[in-house]
């Protein structure tokens, strides 16, 4: 007998269902960085990859099923065929393309939307009840593209957003203030990058808001100068990219924590690119980050922040900006 028959009596058929396998197109910095977060964190233990690039595809997924024996179980799967995505609770996109030199940042929409058109369908086909994340750039435009092709409900299309630039506000507090980064609170929300908008009214240490302390606090007027926190949370993006080359760790993390909140329905609240129309007076149908209740479903509230006048108007100026440059795209 071979040795396999002699080792098993077979009772019944396995299943091959986890109940949280995630799909994760774009093999990557950051699509790895995500990956490598989510199997080391235990926030899933069944990835599937998906990718354009064959060689690279097969060469981290051998390299990940490498380090089986140092994970808990972890399944990893990889393919440039979409029907390995099959039966995922979570797709996270990171596919895209870069910048080209002259190349303007409409042109940079256009084409990654074009890269959209493809993978979008394929995904939905094989995960029609999967909550989407997209993290490829520009995130808040490219989570209305995914809406807008993938027919699914706004509340399970959402963009990484400002959950990163929100936790990178975090740490450089925590350095200012010497408390850990997870006890500083607070939120950026609006657009993912140079225009977000830093909500210091609900800066706060163990619910002390630094607003109270300073009233001046996040204005030009603020002989403190913590505006510049801000300065540096919308700097440090391109300072990375300067010294290494591409950002990869904190947004794996940032992925990896959106990850968990939705497959534990967690109702956690993170702040995330989300269907804006109707919420603080926009009027355009507009995908940017507001903090949401996350939970197996995908968003189920917008929590409703008391802005100011000047957070207002930056957050409705970002909505017009996005609306522009969508009204350009070729579907
Ligand atoms: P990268 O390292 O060039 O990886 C991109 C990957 O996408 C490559 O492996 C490509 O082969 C793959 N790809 C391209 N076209 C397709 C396709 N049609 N189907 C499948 N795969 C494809 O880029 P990196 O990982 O550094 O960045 C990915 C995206 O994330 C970019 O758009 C970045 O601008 C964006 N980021 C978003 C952040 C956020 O906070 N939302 C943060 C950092 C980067």
């Amino acid at each position: 007998m071979a040795t396999l028959e002699q080792l098993f009596q077979p009772v019944q058929p396995r299943i091959d269902d986890t109940g949280n396998k995630v799909t994760v197109v774009g093999t990557g910095q950051v699509g790895m960085a995500a990956v490598f977060s989510m199997l080391t964190q235990g926030v899933t233990n069944n990835i599937a990859l998906v990718d354009v690039m064959e060689d690279k595809l097969k060469g981290e997924m051998m390299d990940l099923q490498h380090g089986s024996a140092f994970m808990k179980n972890a399944r990893i799967q990889a393919s440039t065929d979409y029907a390995i995505s099959a039966g995922s609770k979570i797709c996270v996109v990171t596919a895209g393309v870069r910048q080209r030199e002259g190349e303007s940042r409409l042109d940079l929409v256009q084409r990654n939307t074009d890269v959209l058109k493809i993978i979008i369908p394929q995904l939905v086909k094989y995960s029609p009840d999967a909550v989407f994340i997209i993290a490829s750039n520009p995130v808040d435009i490219l989570t209305y593209v995914t809406w807008k092709i993938s027919g699914l409900p706004k509340h399970r299309v959402i963009g990484s957003g400002t959950n990163l630039d929100s936790a990178r506000f975090r740490y450089l507090l925590s350095e200012k203030l010497s408390v850990a980064a997870t006890s500083c609170h607070g939120y950026i929300i609006g657009e993912h990058g140079d225009s977000s908008v830093p909500v210091w009214s609900g800066v706060n240490v163990a619910g002390v808001r630094l607003s109270d302390l300073n009233v001046k606090i996040g204005t030009d007027g603020d002989p403190e100068n913590w505006q510049e926190l801000h300065e540096m949370v919308v700097k440090s993006a391109y300072e990375v990219i300067k010294l290494k080359g591409y950002t990869s760790w904190a947004i794996g993390l940032s992925l990896s924590q959106l990850a968990r909140a939705i497959l534990t329905n967690a109702n956690s609240v993170h702040a995330v690119s989300t269907y804006l129309k109707g919420e603080h007076g926009i009027e355009e149908d507009v995908f940017l980050s507001l903090p949401c209740v996350l939970g197996s479903n995908g968003v189920y509230d917008v929590i409703r922040q008391p802005l100011t006048e000047k957070e207002l108007g930056q957050l409705r100026k970002s909505a017009l900006l996005m609306a522009q440059v969508q009204a350009g795209i070729q579907f």
